[in-house]
């Protein structure tokens, strides 16, 4: 059983948009998780990039990534109970029902990922915004929490993951994702200019090396990224998950919100009607999302769209 998230934890996620609770999960319930991952990961093999994933729930059925070799010929039959209960752990859900204010907080997406040598890891820091249509707005009411839970201690050499406090990160472009090739072909004629992320953010990172069971809790407008995986054995197993309010659908990654940043996607949203939009979970035009800066951001990010129908909207109470 977990314990429930203390109150320095949620003081430190407001003020930094991120917290680590070290064993979150711990004892039997740690054990348990762990034999599940390793029958899990035992039935797959790291592809060329040298991860695996799995989504939620687990179990081999789930099994998404294109490295999974032979999955017909498997024969087994895993459950994952301990393990797919974990997402919507009680006490994680009350920590997101404190920071999105709502009582029924919804888990948007979850999956397990194994990171081995050899794949290329390093990332850019980044927000995880291909997780919205849109870009996030400072309100607890369009908060998008995201949780890793580390089941392996991760060290050093294990690409850990690096955060950055908000303080240090404000200023940074809102539709800073992780891929800057994607950047540059959404920005068109202005490629995207990776020089403009300055280089002291990069010395403010602090790098999450954790025990196994440990969690890391950061909002949807926090800079963070994966890095080097530096030694030549091992393996790295989290597993991802959010949460929003019910309400927002334009956030989470379910469904058509995995593709925001396909340019197909980019090129059907700017060419069609606000209420087309809508019907796949982009903001209404009377959505209370809309304010000055989220209005800014939406612009930067589609810079074709007529934002006229959202400026014009009666602007929320
Ligand atoms: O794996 C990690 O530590 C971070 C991964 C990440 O930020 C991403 O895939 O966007």
């Amino acid at each position: 059983m977990t314990q429930a998230i203390s109150d320095t934890h949620l003081a430190e996620y407001h003020k930094h948009g991120y917290t680590v609770v070290e064993r979150f999960f711990s004892g039997d319930q740690l054990t348990r998780c762990r034999d599940e991952i390793e029958q899990l990961l035992a039935v797959s093999e790291p592809d060329e990039r040298s991860h695996v994933e799995h989504t939620f729930p687990l179990g081999v059925a789930s099994v998404m990534s294109r490295s999974f070799k032979g999955i017909s010929a498997v024969d087994k039959d895993i459950h994952t109970d301990a393990l797919n209960a974990t997402f919507v752990d009680e006490h994680l859900l009350d920590f997101a029902r404190q920071v999105i204010g709502v009582e029924h907080p919804l888990m948007v997406f979850g999956y397990l990922r194994a990171k081995y040598p050899g794949g290329a890891f390093d990332q850019p820091l980044h927000r995880d915004i291909d997780n919205t249509y849109v870009v996030p707005r400072e309100d607890p009411r369009h908060h998008h929490l995201q949780a890793f839970v580390y089941w392996d201690d991760v060290t050093e050499e294990l690409g850990p993951t690096t955060v950055v406090s908000e303080a240090a990160g404000k200023g940074a472009p809102p539709v800073l994702g992780r891929d800057r090739d994607h950047l540059s072909r959404f920005f068109g004629a202005r490629p995207f200019d990776d020089n403009a992320l300055r280089p002291d953010l990069y010395d403010a990172e602090h790098k999450v090396l954790v025990p196994a069971g440990s969690v890391l809790l950061y909002s949807m407008n926090t800079l963070h990224r994966g890095t080097h995986f530096a030694a030549p054995h091992g393996r790295r197993a989290v597993t991802h998950m959010a949460f929003r309010n019910p309400a927002n659908n334009w956030q989470g990654i379910d469904g058509y919100g995995r593709r925001t940043f396909d340019p197909l996607m980019v090129r059907f949203l700017t060419g069609a009607t606000p209420q087309q939009r809508t019907a796949i979970g982009f903001p209404s035009v009377d959505s209370d999302y809309w304010t000055a800066e989220t209005l800014l951001g939406v612009a930067e990010r589609y810079p074709e769209m007529d934002m006229s129908p959202y400026r014009t909207a009666p602007s929320p109470a």
